[in-house]
């Protein structure tokens, strides 16, 4: 794996990436020229860098042969949305689309991961053109509230600080933190209504 060129190897993962926040994007926009309440409300992306790669293949025995259609997450976009009810409405909109196959989806929503994470990650086959022809490459796209987001980043930068030995009073806390989150995405819920109906006033106000 040393002799590998990573630059030449992760150049149609940066293209994925760049192809779908340009395109969620352009979802989020027409919500918008339509006054309507876009399910999207941020998106981001980006290449796993080099040593996560190496640290992932080596902790999943995986060889370099195999990287490509065993590692899907080396490109990954992250689409963040006001509400829970937002996530599935996205959700549907990516399996309308004819322009990758959804090749699985893992739900972390309705079974929350040990940690306490909650997502709802879609693994696609995303084609994308090289100098060389068409190549299929496969990208993780991780949708969440903006709650559910919060919660994340900061046990990713946890879990970096404590090289994935997070003390286990700090996890319990992480554990309560995050059914604190689940509690406000359903209070948040409730008041749906309310809340578009302000944002959309304010959105009116600025123009
Ligand atoms: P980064 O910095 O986002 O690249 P694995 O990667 O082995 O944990 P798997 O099954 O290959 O698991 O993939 P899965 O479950 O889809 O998770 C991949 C990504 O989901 C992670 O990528 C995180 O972005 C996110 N994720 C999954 N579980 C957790 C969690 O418990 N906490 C947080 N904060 N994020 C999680 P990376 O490579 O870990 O990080």
């Amino acid at each position: 794996m040393q002799d590998m060129n990573w630059e030449v190897f992760l150049a149609p993962y940066g293209q994925v990436v760049e192809e779908l926040k340009v395109k969620l994007k352009g979802m989020r926009a027409q919500f918008q020229y339509e006054s309507r309440h876009s399910p999207i409300e941020f998106i981001t992306g980006r290449v796993k860098p080099t040593s996560s790669i190496l640290e992932k293949a080596k902790r999943r025995n995986i060889g370099r042969n195999h990287i490509e259609e065993e590692m899907q997450d080396i490109a990954g976009v992250r689409v963040v949305c006001q509400f829970v009810d937002d996530i599935y409405t996205v959700i549907d909109m990516l399996k309308s689309r004819n322009d990758f196959v959804i090749v699985e989806e893992k739900d972390y929503i309705s079974q929350k991961k040990e940690s306490g994470y909650r997502s709802y990650h879609i693994i696609v086959k995303y084609p994308v053109e090289t100098i060389h022809g068409e190549k299929n490459i496969l990208a993780e796209i991780q949708i969440r509230t903006l709650a559910m987001n919060f919660w994340a980043t900061n046990e990713h930068s946890l879990n970096y600080k404590y090289a994935g030995q997070i003390p286990d009073k700090i996890k319990s806390r992480l554990k309560r933190a995050a059914e604190a989150a689940f509690k406000l995405d359903e209070e948040m819920s409730q008041i749906r209504g309310e809340v578009q109906e302000a944002h959309l006033i304010f959105q009116h106000k600025k123009k």
